[in-house]
């Protein structure tokens, strides 16, 4: 059988589970989750290679209403995933019935050119009739190539939705080296691993005006170190004193989490530097958007 290969993003309400999902099939931490909505920020390629096909998943903001500059920004960036697809994963949970938010969507997927499969995610979680329905009332849609219904978090049926990703791929020569799991650059991956200890460790409104730039990364050259430099952006003057903490607390705890995964993701000792500076409403200001949260 000739080798397939393809671009299939992954789209679908916020908070759904899609950069879990994408991390379980990869078998690592690539993407960044938490149990709050709008965690992915920007399309981000991660890259599941086999001896049989190369799947090119693009993580996506989740879809939401926007609430602000910076928000619609997002929302845009889940949208231009959708050109030039050749799979389209939708993702939804398991509520009994179509999503209202997805209702409202749909439309836009439907007239998408490519093969549409609907994931039915935290199926651990359905009670009752909820799953059937679900499935019932998505199929009557009449816009799914296949439904399946999943758990990421359970690794339930993700092999039969691997298969059918596989099944739906053009064939063609892979795009990216087989070692490869993301084309992202260290910094970018570094941030965002930082913002992602934001969102676990800090409340409200504070991981949604918050925004993470590396802005160095140097190899100690007479020891095994990586120093890592990075500033952390609030919006606001009296939001700098909750990211810090009493004493530099929080601040301390933030730097910690993400030094110890980035030194078992990198396998050497990480020396992380994280400073805060207030850059006033930047999630209202687009190039300020563009800067601090761009592509
Ligand atoms: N119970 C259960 N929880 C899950 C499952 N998959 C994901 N989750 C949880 O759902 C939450 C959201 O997961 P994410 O992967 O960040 O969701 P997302 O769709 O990428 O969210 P955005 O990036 O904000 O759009 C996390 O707390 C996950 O642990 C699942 O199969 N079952
Ligand atoms: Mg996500």
């Amino acid at each position: 059988m000739s080798y397939k290969a393809g671009i299939v993003a992954v789209v679908g309400k916020t908070n759904v589970g899609k950069s879990t999902f994408i991390n379980a099939i990869l078998g690592k931490k690539v993407v960044i989750v938490s149990d709050r909505p709008q965690t992915t920020r920007n399309r981000i390629r991660c890259i599941y290679t086999t001896d049989r096909a190369q799947i090119v998943f693009v993580d996506t903001p989740g879809l939401h209403r926007p609430v602000n500059k910076l928000s619609a920004h997002i929302l845009r960036e889940a949208f231009r995933a959708l050109a030039g697809v050749d799979v389209l994963l939708y993702m939804t949970e398991a509520s009994g019935e179509v999503d209202p938010y997805d209702q409202e969507v749909l439309p836009r997927i439907r007239t998408l050119p490519c093969p549409k499969l609907l994931l039915v995610n935290k199926i651990d979680q359905a009670k009752g009739n909820q799953l059937p329905e679900t499935l019932l009332a998505y199929e009557k849609l009449g816009i799914f190539d296949e439904l399946v219904p999943i758990s990421c978090t359970k690794g339930k049926n993700l092999d039969r939705a691997l298969e059918l990703v596989i099944q739906y791929l053009p064939e063609g020569e892979p795009l990216f080296p087989a070692d490869m799991t993301t084309d992202r650059p260290l910094e970018f991956m570094v941030a965002e691993l930082i913002r992602e200890k934001i969102f676990h460790l800090t409340y409200q409104e504070i991981p949604y005006s918050t925004a993470v730039v590396v802005e160095e990364i140097r190899e100690r050259e007479d020891k095994p170190l990586l120093e890592i430099y990075a500033t952390i952006f609030v919006a606001r003057d009296s939001q700098k004193p909750i990211v810090i903490g009493r004493g530099g607390q929080k601040l301390k705890e933030i730097g910690r989490h993400a030094r110890l995964e980035l030194e078992a993701l990198l396998g050497k000792k990480v020396f992380l530097s994280l400073r805060v500076k207030v850059r006033p409403k930047w999630t209202e200001d687009e190039a300020e958007i563009a800067r601090l949260a761009g592509d």
